[in-house]
């Protein structure tokens, strides 16, 4: 999402492909020790997706990331959005563990993708006339998620974001940030323009 927002942006960054569990510095410039990370800003360093988002956003005030003034349907969708990728992020350490995963675990965290998801397809007016703004690139990030890590299932349960999605994806800036197997989980971003 942070690199969407970046390519919308007009803003290049630096992507440093690190190990999160091994990489020293990581943890001096972020205490949580988790990606994205983005050093190197006026501000210092800033972390979690949705600080380093919006701070994109402010270096192209005009580009429509936000909406014009505060609106808290908008700021809700973003917390939707945020809740049911770390669901989908939470699931998949679940289904990656070591020592075994829990079945139950996981289908807590599937109801809340699920229900999360027919919010959103219920949203979907809203968000399929928004784009580039946060919650529209949220949107397609998640759904590019659910579609790598879990499989296309979800496609039948919101298939006017579905067909939406699939639009989305002839954009440069989804087609240059596309999750592939090979890709990097782990990296922190310079910004560097
Ligand atoms: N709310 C954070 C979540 C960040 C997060 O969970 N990052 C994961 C990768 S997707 C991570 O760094 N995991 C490393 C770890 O758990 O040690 C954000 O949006 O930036």
């Amino acid at each position: 999402m942070v690199e969407i927002v970046a390519l919308e942006a007009g803003v290049t960054l630096e992507r440093e492909v690190i190990h999160v569990y091994e990489a020293a510095f990581l943890e001096a410039e972020n205490p949580l020790r988790l990606i994205p990370t983005l050093v190197g800003t006026p501000h210092g360093t800033l972390h979690d997706s949705r600080v380093i988002c919006r701070y994109l956003a402010g270096l192209a005030p005009d580009r429509g990331f936000l909406p014009p003034e505060t609106d808290w349907r908008f700021e809700t969708r973003l917390a939707l959005i945020a809740g049911i990728m770390d669901a989908g992020v939470a699931r998949q350490g679940e289904v990656s563990r070591a020592s075994g995963s829990s079945e139950t675990k996981i289908a807590v965290f599937d109801r809340r993708i699920r229900l999360g998801l027919a919010a959103l397809e219920r949203e979907f007016d809203v968000v399929s006339q928004s784009w580039p703004r946060l919650d529209a690139i949220g949107t397609a990030v998640l759904l590019e998620y659910l579609n790598f890590r879990i499989g296309p299932e979800w496609r039948a349960e919101a298939p006017r974001l579905s067909d939406w999605l699939d639009a989305r994806n002839e954009m440069a800036s989804m087609q240059a940030t596309r999750f592939t197997a090979a890709q990097p989980t782990s990296s922190t971003q310079r910004r560097t323009r």
